[in-house]
């Protein structure tokens, strides 16, 4: 061991105390100014009151999830359910390189806490989560996994809940179906998950139509439309009243005919959630424009306030 005297002098005095240490977590970013590490949004928000929350295609693990935004939006509201529909965490990206920013442990912190509080939280596994389909039926830390669930909303209707990446391959292929017909249908939903099974086996990611799209602009808005079609249809034939899925990062409340498709968007692009009111009126909440707006009012009063002071 060394004697005291042949130590270097930063041993011998420590620069600073240890509580006078930037913490970790602020040291690796800049937090944007409207958000505090506690656990109040700093604007100081009255808990947006929900029957139901939906989200989904978090990517947690990837820089592209908007973990802030997504911290203030749940700190901000309070639900009876929690709906996690699938893409939540990324296992794709994180088998590629591990990436987890404390921001992204306070997320997964704060659903739990939410548990602990009373709100019953199902985890709907997707395509970049697909490990976790591995274990539906079982219950980690109070969140129940399940493959899809049915939801009954306040005025009585059946949703059926699920990721949505089962009908990639249908939506792919949909214009041979009609001359193919049920069975190719059934054939092709079974071969979706062979496809991926078999990509897994030579270590190619999952086939994913929300990336596939985003290749496609210009066929985009075309691929969307066929999709929710498609999720609408497979509804129609469970006998449901409505679907609420995610996968394809695109918000949307639609009907076709009896069935209403909801998509709850994403956390990646557009910051979105479905939300399920108390009498069953469903809503899209977008909340990076909520955030903006606020904001954007807060600057105005500032700005109303300085033009008020006499000169
Ligand atoms: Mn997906």
């Amino acid at each position: 061991m060394a004697t005291l005297p042949d130590m270097p002098v930063e041993a011998r005095h420590p620069a600073k105390p240890r509580h006078d240490r930037v913490p970790a977590r602020s040291r690796d970013r800049k937090l944007p100014d409207w958000i505090h590490e506690n656990d109040k949004p700093e604007t100081p928000r009255k808990r947006l009151q929900f029957r139901t929350i939906f989200i989904s295609d978090t990517h947690l693990g990837t820089p592209g999830c908007n973990a802030e935004l997504l911290l203030d939006f749940l700190k901000s509201t309070d639900c009876e359910t929690l709906y996690l529909v699938g893409d939540i965490v990324d296992g794709w990206q994180l088998r590629k390189g591990w990436y987890w920013p404390a921001r992204h442990n306070d997320v997964i912190r704060c659903i739990l806490k939410r548990v602990k509080r009373g709100t019953r939280v199902v985890y709907v596994p997707g395509n970049h989560d697909e490990a976790f389909r591995d274990y539906t039926g079982l219950d980690f830390g109070g969140i129940e996994l399940v493959n899809e669930d049915i939801h009954v909303t306040a005025d009585g209707r059946r949703l059926l809940v699920l990721h949505g990446d089962q009908f990639d391959s249908i939506v792919m292929y949909a214009k041979w179906l009609a001359f193919l017909g049920d069975s190719a249908y059934v054939l092709l939903l079974k071969s979706n998950s062979i496809v991926n099974a078999v990509r897994k086996m030579f270590g190619l990611p999952y086939w994913s139509l929300a990336a596939h799209l985003k290749k496609r602009v210009k066929n985009a808005v075309q691929f969307i439309g066929k999709y929710e079609e498609v999720v609408a249809h497979a509804a129609a034939d469970r006998g449901v009243d409505g679907v609420v899925c995610g996968h394809i990062h695109s918000a949307e409340i639609k009907q076709f005919g009896d069935i209403t498709y909801y998509n709850d968007g994403d956390w990646v692009e557009s910051c979105t959630a479905l939300v399920e009111h108390f009498d069953g009126r469903m809503e899209i909440i977008d909340w990076a424009a909520k955030v903006a707006a606020e904001q954007a009012e807060k600057a105005e009063r500032k700005a109303a306030k300085a033009a008020a002071v006499p000169a």
